[in-house]
C-alpha cells in the first residue's frame, strides 16, 4: 500500500530540505518505496481533520491504509521496520543504531532547535545575545562530542542506517550558521549524507513543490 506524508504547501524555506518530511522523505527514497503527498496551508495543520492525524497539528503524518502516525522519528523508525535498508539484521547493530536515532532527536537536536527558535521569536530580547552565546556553546560541545565520536568513519556506527538520515538532518539544521562547518568530518558526513541518490531524489521532490507560482511563505514557524 502507498503511504501518503504531509508536508507544507508553502514551507518557509522554499524548498530547501529542512521541513521535517524531508526525513520521511528521505527514509522513502532509501527503501526504494514510493509515496503520495498531502500539502497542507498552515491554516489546515490545526483543523480537527489534521489533529486526528496529529494532535499538535503539524507535519509530518504517515497514513498506510489504518495506520496514521505522525512524529518524524516514529515514522522512520516504522519505515525501517518494514523494509530493509535502514537498520541492521543483527539486534546489537540495530539497537545501536536505534539509539542514533534517539541521539540525533534527544541530544544533537534538542540545543539546534533552541538556537533557531530563539533567532526566529527572541531577537527583540534584551537577553538575546547572551543567550545565544550561551545556546552555541551547548550545540559546540555537542558537535564536539559527535565528532569525536564519528572520527574519519563514514556512518555513526558501521553501515549507513536510519541514525544517519536523522543525525544528516538535524545537522543541516544549523546550514548558515557555519558551527557545523567547524567540524571537517561532521561537514564531510553531511556532505555525504546529501550525495546519496536516495536524498537527492527526496531533495528533488519537495523542492519542486516550490514554482514562481507558489514561492513559499515567510512566515516564521515553531519548532
Ligand atoms: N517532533 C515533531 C517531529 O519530529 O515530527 C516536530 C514536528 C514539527 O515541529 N513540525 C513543524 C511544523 O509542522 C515543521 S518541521 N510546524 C508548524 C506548526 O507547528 O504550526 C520544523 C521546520 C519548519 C520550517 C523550517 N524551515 O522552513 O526552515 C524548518 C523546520
Amino acid at each position: 500500500m502507498k503511504p501518503v506524508i504531509t508536508a507544507f504547501a508553502a514551507s518557509p524555506d522554499k524548498g530547501q530540505g529542512l521541513a521535517r518530511d524531508m526525513r520521511v522523505r528521505w527514509a522513502l527514497e532509501e527503501v526504494g518505496q514510493p509515496y503520495d503527498v498531502r500539502l497542507l496551508s498552515f491554516k489546515a495543520l490545526k483543523e480537527p481533520a489534521h489533529r486526528a492525524l496529529n494532535p499538535f497539528g503539524s507535519i509530518p503524518t504517515y497514513e498506510e491504509g489504518d495506520l496514521a502516525l505522525f512524529e518524524s522519528g516514529g515514522i522512520i523508525h516504522h519505515i525501517a521496520e518494514q523494509h530493509a535498508g535502514l537498520l541492521p539484521k543483527d539486534a546489537e547493530a540495530r539497537a545501536r543504531a536505534v539509539t542514533w536515532m534517539f541521539a540525533a532527536l534527544n541530544t544533537i537536536e534538542p540545543p539546534i532547535v533552541e538556537l533557531e527558535q530563539t533567532r526566529f521569536f527572541e531577537e527583540d530580547k534584551s537577553w538575546y545575545h547572551e543567550h545565544q552565546a550561551m545556546v552555541e556553546g551547548r550545540v559546540r560541545d555537542r558537535l564536539g562530542c559527535l565528532s569525536n565520536r564519528l572520527g574519519d568513519a563514514d556512518w555513526l556506527d558501521g553501515s549507513f542506517s536510519a541514525g544517519d538520515v536523522l543525525m544528516v538532518l538535524v545537522l543541516r539544521r544549523l546550514d548558515g550558521t557555519g558551527i557545523v562547518e567547524e567540524y571537517q568530518n561532521l561537514a564531510d558526513y553531511v556532505a555525504r549524507g546529501e550525495a546519496r541518490p536516495a536524498y537527492q531524489r527526496a531533495f528533488a521532490a519537495q523542492a519542486a513543490v516550490f514554482t514562481d507560482a507558489n514561492p513559499g511563505s515567510d512566515k516564521v514557524t515553531r519548532q
